[in-house]
């Protein structure tokens, strides 16, 4: 079945935030925000830009009528500053004006006085002058210090990975506009319409029932609409309030990577210890995150690190600490994998390290580790592991002998081009740590003409969650999919929502929706039955036709629906959802905190220009287990869609914050993402199609996040080339392996001058 956005997306008639008709009345409004990263300030002066035409009112902390206060999991995060800043970006006044361009044009006429205070933009400065949002968390298994006496080789070293922009192609925004009885009705771009419910709710000192979230869909998320799309909500909603007029916010690009959070980059050290025939027998990591300037989502965040740390390798000891460290960087937050990868990224650096340091390839201790069903993870979860499948279908299909052979042959045929090639193993967690997130709520109505409407939690991004339930419907009640539709996300229709985030919106809601359509069919079937004077054990819906013991009737769908509504029973359920079998106990750092792993294996092959330092992807060739996907196409995409997004990260996204915590890549001119010429040029999926029980929905395996980190695969392709050109050559393990990296890399001799 066809993603059932399409047609209006290439039609250019599917309504984003900013497609919403504004109503007469509406304002527009523009943060002034901090250019100073760390300060106390001595004065606002809004005066001039409140003398301009078409300026309505300026807002700053002193207008919140609730608290100043958005944080999520930690109340440390202010919406307006008071008396101090704490990032670049901070807003500080809001300028409401009769138009978008005179709300701009008056930002640039308020001025502030800030005294400076000591900056902070590394992780580990802050580590070491107290700087944590949260106390350390430490993931124990086995006992590690016994376990480095057994070791025949130990390695040690330090592995970074940087930061990255979401970049999703609709910047953040909010509508907001006034309600009867005091309320509000916001539209909001948001991965979490709850998230922005509550954060207006405490800004504005609403209860929750006055404030209505509606949310269509979104130009992407990638994580960076589940906690900070709640900024711009209550920016609008506090302007609403105050001015009894729409307040409109639709971010532009420089100012939305200016001002929001990214991915958290990680600085970490570590420890691995080996047996004489490559056995890990002992990890150790200590993870420094820069959270940014608040918690936001860093401690969630952080736990997902710990998760990860050993991607998909059995690891029988295993010490992990995890610190997050607040700096003067905008808060960071989610970002698909939401910390995973940077803790997979540190496991795989630490793996080809002992490799390089043994003279063996990487593959042999990858693959004599790989978890295997019933392995321990080190917070307690015995797996059900797909990991040697998905490896050894990747080997056997991709040809992994011959593809090494003629890459040897090319290296050895070539001097200034150099081919390498990795294999990336995957191991993804499919859950919302937090274990009371994993719950979701689906209203289905039939209506008197048999169509049928569909409300859940699930945010449609682009990534296809609203064509799934569809199926999920049209599946349970054997109707054809042109008599549902999915609609928007509501805080009216369905309360108290989890984000759609975690890769789990699918096998959530699709869940609550199953519940839901099967209790309407019981109900259906029994009318059938009294209609036909049969049992219901012996009623099938099939095709919009019902069947009484295997033979058609003439009771149709439509016929069945109008006859039970006749008959005065209820064409309306609210489904609940909550994930069985889950459960961590954070005092032990044990438990079973996922519903089941995601596995892959994906086989990258790059070419490298060595006089310049520039390269292309040949090829990322992977086995990706689906379980039994129930949209092979959608499937598809968003493996295609992480993988780009993780290959980004690994090669050309270069977050640049300066010593003064200023964006420098604050523009898509001076940050690079991946364009169709810098994809690979070729990717090729291959199922491993399981079919056991699983908690996915129709055991179709969850597929947003898992996929980015096939990306880390092109990381360590490259340095293979790196090494094949320049066997002496041991670069740090610094992603991204920019263009310039990579040839400093190539010449370490002339780096060093360079760098004196
Ligand atoms: N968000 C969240 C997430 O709140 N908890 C999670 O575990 C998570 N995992 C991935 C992405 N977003
Ligand atoms: Mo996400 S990082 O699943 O919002």
């Amino acid at each position: 079945m066809k993603n059932i956005d399409s047609y209006s997306h290439t039609r250019g008639e599917s309504v984003y935030l900013d497609d919403i008709p504004v109503v007469q009345g509406t304002l527009y409004a523009a943060c002034f925000d901090s250019q100073i990263a760390h300060g106390s300030i001595e004065h606002v002066d809004i005066t001039e830009a409140e003398k301009m035409v078409g300026v309505v009112r300026i807002l700053t902390y002193k207008d919140i009528t609730g608290q100043n206060q958005i944080g999520g999991i930690i109340p440390d995060e202010p919406l307006f500053a008071e008396h101090h800043v704490h990032f670049c970006g901070m807003p500080i006044a809001l300028v409401l004006a009769e138009s978008d361009e005179i709300a701009r044009k008056a930002v640039k006429k308020i001025s502030v006085q800030i005294t400076p205070l000591p900056i902070i933009t590394n992780p580990r400065e802050a580590f070491a002058k107290g700087s944590l949002t949260i106390p350390s968390r430490k993931f124990v298994l086995g006992n590690t210090e016994d376990a480095w006496k057994q070791c025949a080789y130990i390695f040690e070293g330090v592995a970074n990975t940087n930061g990255q922009e979401h970049l999703y192609i609709e910047t953040q925004g909010a509508y907001a506009l006034p309600a009867e009885q005091g309320g509000l009705k916001i539209y909001s771009s948001t991965q979490g319409p709850t998230a922005v419910q509550r954060a207006v709710s405490k800004v504005t000192g609403l209860p929750m029932h006055q404030i209505e979230i509606d949310v269509t869909r979104l130009g992407g998320g990638f994580g960076g609409k589940e906690d900070q799309a709640n900024t711009w909500a209550a920016l609008c909603a506090l302007g609403a309030l105050v001015t009894k007029r729409p307040v409109k916010y639709s971010l532009h690009r420089m100012e939305d990577m200016r001002m929001t959070g990214k991915r958290n980059p990680y600085t970490t050290d570590y420890k691995i210890g080996l047996s004489s025939d490559f056995s890990i027998l002992a990890y150790e990591a200590t993870f420094y995150q820069n959270s940014g300037a608040a918690a936001d989502l860093s401690p969630a965040i952080l736990e997902r690190t710990l998760f990860h740390c050993t991607n998909s390798y059995y690891i029988p000891n295993v010490t992990a600490t995890a610190i997050s460290c607040k700096t003067h960087l905008p808060p960071n937050t989610a970002f698909r994998g939401f910390g995973g990868p940077q803790g997979m990224f540190v496991i795989e650096a630490a793996i080809v390290q002992a490799a390089e340091k043994l003279g063996v390839d990487a593959k042999i201790i990858q693959s004599k580790n790989l978890l295997q069903t019933g392995n321990e993870l080190p917070y307690g979860q015995k797996v059900v592991s797909e990991a040697i499948p998905c490896w050894e279908k990747a080997v056997k299909t991709y040809q992994l002998a011959e593809l090494e052979a003629q890459i040897n042959q090319f290296n050895n045929n070539n001097k200034w081009l150099k081919k390498g090639l990795s294999l990336m193993p995957i191991c993804f967690g499919i859950s919302f740590t937090n274990t009371l997130m994993n719950q979701a709520r689906a209203l289905v109505h039939i209506y008197t003409d048999g169509s049928i409407v569909i409300s859940t939690g699930a945010v449609e991004m682009g990534q296809g969650v609203n064509t799934k339930i569809l199926q999920v419907a049209a599946h349970i009640l054997s109707v054809s999919t042109s008599r549902i539709k999915v609609n928007s996300t509501n805080t009216y229709r369905i309360a108290n929502t989890s984000p759609s985030a975690a890769s789990a919106t699918a096998d959530l809601n699709g869940r609550a929706t199953q519940i839901a359509c099967e209790a309407l069919l019981d109900r259906l079937k029994n009318v059938a039955a009294t209609e036909l004077n049969v049992l219901p054990e012996t009623i099938t819906i099939l095709n919009e036709i019902v069947y009484a013991n295997g033979e058609p009737t003439d009771l149709s769908w439509e016929k069945l629906v109008i006859t039970t509504h006749n008959k005065r029973i209820s064409l309306s359920e609210h489904g609940h959802y909550a994930t069985p079998e889950i459960h961590f106990d954070k005092t032990k750092e044990k438990g079973h905190p996922f519903a089941y792993h995601v596995y892959g294996t994906a086989i990258t092959t790059v070419t490298l220009d060595c006089l310049r330092g520039t390269y292309t992807i040949d090829a990322v060739q992977l086995v990706h287990d689906f379980g039994t996907s129930m949209n092979p196409l959608i499937d598809r995409g968003q493996i295609e869609g992480g993988l780009v997004q993780g290959i980004g990260w690994m090669t050309m996204e270069e977050v640049v914050y300066d010593a003064a915590g200023k964006l420098r890549s604050n523009a898509l001119s001076t940050y690079k993402v991946p364009d169709i010429y810098s994809v690979p040029s070729v990717i090729d999926i291959t199922f491993l199609e399981t079919v056991q029980d699983n908690l996915a929905i129709f055991k179709s395996k969850a597929v947003g996040e898992p996929p980015l980190m096939y990306g880390i695969g092109t990381y360590f392709a490259i340095r293979n080339a790196i090494r094949s050109f320049n066997p002496a050559s041991c670069p740090a393990f610094d992603a991204p392996f920019t263009p310039e990296k990579v040839l400093l890399a190539l010449y370490p001799e002339k780096a060093n001058a360079y760098n004196q």
